[in-house]
């Protein structure tokens, strides 16, 4: 695996290149062109600055994350062949930069869900947090402004202000697709952008819905082993693969996440790592990355990643803030640190272990 860390560029991350290039066992960044909208064309020599800046910190892009999908891909409109042709415009223009890994998601309106951006914990530090009675009670509209005070006076990548003033719209949009037929679009979608993606060796990676079931009534279809291994097969190509995110798929219980690694032997192309803690099954926080301090057994997780020979790109996921840092929530830099330091240290021991036999 290569450890990496996610990067929003120079413009909108409190976190450096410089930094990022400390931490032992990083070589790379998984980052974007943040100001481009779902649609937008992505030239070729913006991402040659951006790979030029990124190289000259002594580090490398491993991904990027997002090329986001347009409302238009997702909901079937009549705008969407003229996405796609952008689409594909923007993955051979990655491609012509070397760039071979795309992480994308399929969630309609909102990116991951949380209801606190700050929850505090015993020890001082604060988290995301997720509780289904708070969604309940919230008028979906409303939801952006309820946690926007707490976001540090950062943009939070899905939770751009431009795009949640357009809400009641984009609730509009999505009124009459099913579960069924959002499926049907994304595979549309695949099967159109696959030829590129063969032509350049991009790595498709669909990033699994967060919290892993329907918000506000809209449909989700990437949230189980059943529900991935579907879309694996619909588009049979290794470039058809997974983000496989720990956090999200983890929010619900029954997801046995080292099974679902081994099931997606060779089609996962990018992980996310990192740990829940459960009050209840549907209040959920995130914790630091160490087993105890959460519910799920990263020991597990991370021996699955190994024994299924994972080679891509892994970054650890949100943080906790700590230490009085203050940044764009789930993305500091000091929890992160510690969290690629602890991820780095069980893949070192599971690899001895297995070449010492243990
Ligand atoms: C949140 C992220 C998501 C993810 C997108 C991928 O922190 O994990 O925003 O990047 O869903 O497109």
């Amino acid at each position: 695996m290569k450890m990496t860390l996610r990067w929003y560029g120079s413009s909108h991350d409190t976190v450096t290149l410089e930094q990022i290039r400390q931490i032992p066992g990083v070589t790379g960044v998984i980052t974007t062109l943040y100001d481009k909208q779902p649609g937008d064309l992505w030239t070729r020599e913006e991402i040659h600055a951006l790979r030029k800046e990124v190289e000259a910190a002594g580090l490398k892009i491993e991904g990027i994350e997002s090329v986001n999908v347009s409302d238009a891909i997702k909901t079937g409109s009549s705008e969407r062949e003229k996405d796609i042709e952008t689409y594909i415009e923007c993955l051979r223009n990655l491609g012509e930069e070397d760039i071979h890994l795309v992480c994308y998601n399929f969630m309609p309106v909102f990116d991951w869900t949380r209801t606190e951006l700050a929850r505090k914990r015993a020890d001082g530090s604060t988290v995301l947090a997720y509780t289904q009675a708070a969604v309940d009670a919230l008028d979906p509209e409303k939801m952006f402004a309820s946690i926007a005070d707490d976001t540090n006076g950062t943009v939070m990548p899905g939770w751009e202000p431009e795009r949640m003033a357009k809400v009641k719209e984009l609730f509009a949009l999505y009124q009459d697709i099913d579960n069924e037929k959002l499926f049907e679009n994304l595979v549309y979608f695949l099967e159109r952008i696959m030829p590129v993606c063969r032509e350049y060796d991009i790595r498709m990676a669909i990033h699994p819905d967060d919290p892993a079931w329907p918000v506000f009534g809209l449909p989700r279809i990437i949230t189980s082993k059943e529900k991935i291994l579907r879309l694996m097969e619909a588009v049979d190509d290794v470039h058809n693969g997974v983000t496989f995110c720990s956090g999200s798929y983890g929010t619900n219980l029954e997801n046995d996440l080292p099974d679902m690694i081994r099931s997606l032997k060779g089609r996962i192309h990018f992980a996310h790592v990192r740990n829940l803690k459960f009050h209840s099954p549907d209040n959920i926080e995130e914790a630091a990355q160490l087993s105890s301090d959460g519910t799920f057994d990263m020991y597990e997780i991370v021996k699955a990643l190994y024994d299924i020979g994972f080679d891509g790109p892994i970054r650890p996921d949100h943080g906790r803030m700590i230490w009085g840092e203050k940044a764009m929530p789930g993305y500091g830099l000091y929890d992160r640190a510690l969290g690629a330091a602890y991820i780095n240290g069980l893949w070192e021991a599971i690899d001895k272990a297995k070449k010492r036999g243990i």
